[in-house]
């Protein structure tokens, strides 16, 4: 039987599954090359920490891996219930706070490897947007102090495509591609209400759009695959509030940090935004990241800032005799 540690935590109602430590190595090569690695040789891993009967396809997983990059503390690889993540800015935020959490980090900025880049993380001291729905004791030996508000400075994000229509049902949408760490069709006139009530229409309607895309032979950079969808729409409590389907199906809870980074270059493309101002992207369940951006060359560089909560920590159980122990595939 093995044994594997996890922390579970929620950056705005989207779950982080973060393993510290593997259970074999990958080698001293970049983060992207551990990728690779991962890919060829323990793809089984992913499965077993996210499927059913153990996981759930809501679920990002993050490998706490070291990083090549000498000016990195830390390298993350994260991934889901399909495949792996080239960035994730709400996992990075769990990350960074859950590492507050094991005492591992202390408020500052905190760089990191991933494999599209590399990110760097400011820990706040103090809290941010909301307090911890259930008070500050969350039951014996849990701490409930640590810092718990990340920034997140992206790698570069840009628009890659403007205004591509999509036909779905007999009615033409359009929407942009950009890319914030992975690759994102944003759209704008689709006419869905943006709530929770709705839910199951969205994921529909923005999964047909993802179809559409790939039967279009609608791509980003170098025939890279359009694999998340973001639908928009406006509220009184935020600058704009979005829905986003991720490559898995499931529905992003958070408001999506390289979806927001994705939305931030449109919006620079557009006029909309300058540098400095604070854009607030409210996320479908209500959570809110707020982002701002710094220029390089015709690229924006995205910040995102959110909260992350700790949930719970255990062990994986490992046993070779369970059928279903490696994930209902
Ligand atoms: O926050 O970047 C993000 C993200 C990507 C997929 C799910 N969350």
């Amino acid at each position: 039987m093995k044994h594997i540690p996890f922390l579970d935590s929620h950056t705005g109602g989207e779950p982080t599954r973060l393993i510290t430590s593997l259970p074999f190595d990958l080698g001293t090569g970049s983060v992207a090359d551990k990728l690779s690695k991962l890919k060829a040789h323990h793809d089984d891993l992913r499965r077993t920490v996210l499927l059913e009967p153990r996981g759930s396809d809501v679920l990002v997983g993050a490998y706490l891996v070291p990083s090549a990059d000498p000016t990195c503390e830390f390298g993350v690889i994260f991934f889901n219930n399909v495949g792996y993540l080239g960035m994730c800015g709400h996992g990075t935020i769990g990350l960074i706070a859950s590492l507050a959490y094991l005492g591992k980090v202390q408020p500052g900025v905190i760089r990191v490897e991933t494999p599209v880049g590399v990110v760097e993380a400011t820990l706040h001291a103090s809290p941010f947007l909301s307090r911890a729905p259930f008070g500050d004791d969350k039951g014996p030996g849990v701490r409930s102090d640590y810092p718990n508000k990340v920034s997140v400075k992206n790698i570069p994000a840009y628009r890659y495509l403007t205004h591509i229509p999509i036909e779905i049902d007999g009615k033409t949408v359009h929407g942009d591609v950009a890319w914030g760490g992975n690759w994102f069709f944003l759209v704008h006139d689709h006419g869905m209400d943006v709530n929770m009530q709705n839910l199951e229409a969205l994921t529909d309607f923005a999964w047909r759009v993802r179809e559409r895309l790939t039967a279009n032979g609608v791509t980003g950079a170098n025939g890279a695959e359009v694999d998340h969808v973001e639908l928009f729409a406006s509220t009184p409590e935020a600058d704009s509030k979005s829905f986003v389907l991720c490559p898995g199906k499931a529905y992003d809870r958070s408001p999506c940090g390289t979806g927001t980074s994705a939305k931030l270059a449109c919006l620079y493309g557009d006029g909309k935004l300058q540098v400095g101002q604070i854009w607030r992207q409210q996320s479908v369940v209500g959570s809110i990241f707020e982002g701002s951006i710094q220029l390089d060359g015709d690229r924006i560089i995205p910040t995102i800032t959110g909260e992350a909560w700790v949930m719970s920590e255990g062990t994986i159980l490992m046993d070779e005799r369970d059928p279903f122990g490696g994930g209902i595939r």
